[in-house]
């Protein structure tokens, strides 16, 4: 039998490079203004595309001389067995010494643990400020792309019980930022802030496939990508790695051919569309979504990618791009300071 051979490459479909949103701009806008008040940002990523789920724009929000961070991968479950991926990805991570734990967010005791976490950095805090007091509490902002499990987190952290974050399996379920929910024990005095997912806007997706790894995650709207092309990648990514764990019969590089194959019961014959989302909703245990990561540690540099990616303005920049009204203001403000003081 002829050995069957992968497709290396992935055809560049013409693919929306972006699902950003006005309300993901509001929440932007409003992450701006509690920055002062938080002590602790934990970013969520899903573990299997953490390239395509980190968000530079979260990066920009951290100012490491007030705001400690954690990286939190989730979705551990789904990668259990692939324990060689996991060094890989621990290997990395230290390449660019980014604190970070990996979790199943809907298990109690990843709550737990990260509890843990939340109080020792509570405590790092506490000694370097030598016991100063923090007047409204310890702030820790959950942020991280739509549908990386900021509100499973949540809701596991409050415990059982009363549920204050909703969740859901489509992107965007949460669209404000909600009221601070106190964890732990009242003297603890640790409140947490879940926060609506921020994607990307286009300028800062360079290439088309992150698209791809981020409707396969459920970061963007189900029907942004074209089902039977989201069908392709995951066929072209399960051929990289395991094909015979994910869909019947011989490997195959044809998606038509799969989709005959994995057809639901009783649906009309060759609708590829329906076979397409038939087969993406089922779950598809231990595949990675990021190409990149299939690759040896001496092939791929994290380094070398996060210098590759497009970088958001510089804060300064922004608040230089003033506008003709601004400048108006300011003037009005250097002339009659004392107006300025009273608004
Ligand atoms: N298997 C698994 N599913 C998770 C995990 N965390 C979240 N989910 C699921 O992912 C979906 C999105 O979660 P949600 O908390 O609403 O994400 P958010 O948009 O970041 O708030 C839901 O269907 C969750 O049940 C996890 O660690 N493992
Ligand atoms: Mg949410």
């Amino acid at each position: 039998m002829k050995k069957f051979i992968p497709r290396f490459d992935f055809p560049d479909y013409n693919i929306p490079r972006t699902d950003f949103k006005g309300h993901q701009l509001k929440a932007l806008k409003k992450f701006d203004s509690l920055r002062p008040q938080l002590n602790l940002i934990l970013e969520l990523r899903d573990v299997r595309a953490p390239l395509s789920t980190r968000n530079v724009l979260i990066d920009q929000l951290i100012d490491p001389r007030i705001h400690q961070r954690l990286v939190i991968y989730t979705k551990r479950d789904l990668v259990a067995d692939n324990t060689h991926y996991l060094l890989k990805l621990s290997h990395w991570q230290q390449e660019i010494d980014e604190d970070f734990i990996l979790i199943d967010a809907k298990r109690r005791q990843s709550a737990r643990h990260v509890l843990d976490i939340i109080k020792s950095y509570k405590r790092q805090l506490e000694v370097r400020s030598q016991g100063l007091a923090l007047p409204t509490g310890y702030k820790v902002l959950v942020a991280g792309m739509p549908n990386v499990g900021k509100s499973t987190l949540i809701n596991t952290l409050r415990g059982a019980g009363s549920k204050v974050a909703r969740t859901g399996a489509e992107a965007g379920v949460t669209r404000s930022t909600s009221e601070t929910i106190r964890i732990g024990e009242p003297h603890d005095n640790i409140y947490l802030i879940d926060t609506p997912g921020i994607g990307l806007p286009g300028r800062l997706v360079n290439e088309r496939q992150r698209m791809l790894s981020l409707s396969l995650c459920g970061c963007v709207k189900t029907n942004l990508v074209d089902p039977v092309v989201q069908a392709d990648y995951l066929l072209y990514l399960a051929n990289l790695q395991e094909p015979h764990k994910h869909y019947p019969g011989a490997p195959t590089n044809d998606v038509y051919k799969l989709l005959r194959r994995v057809q639901p019961r009783g649906a009309p014959r060759d609708n590829a569309t329906a076979a397409a989302v038939h087969w993406l909703r089922q779950s598809h245990r231990g595949l990675i979504y990021d190409r990149e990561l299939l690759l040896d540690t001496d092939s791929f540099s994290l380094r070398g990618y996060l210098s590759r990616q497009p970088q958001p303005e510089p804060q300064a920049k922004q608040q230089s791009r003033v506008t003709a009204h601004d400048r108006r203001l300011q003037n009005v403000h250097q002339l009659f300071p004392k107006l300025s003081g009273t608004q």
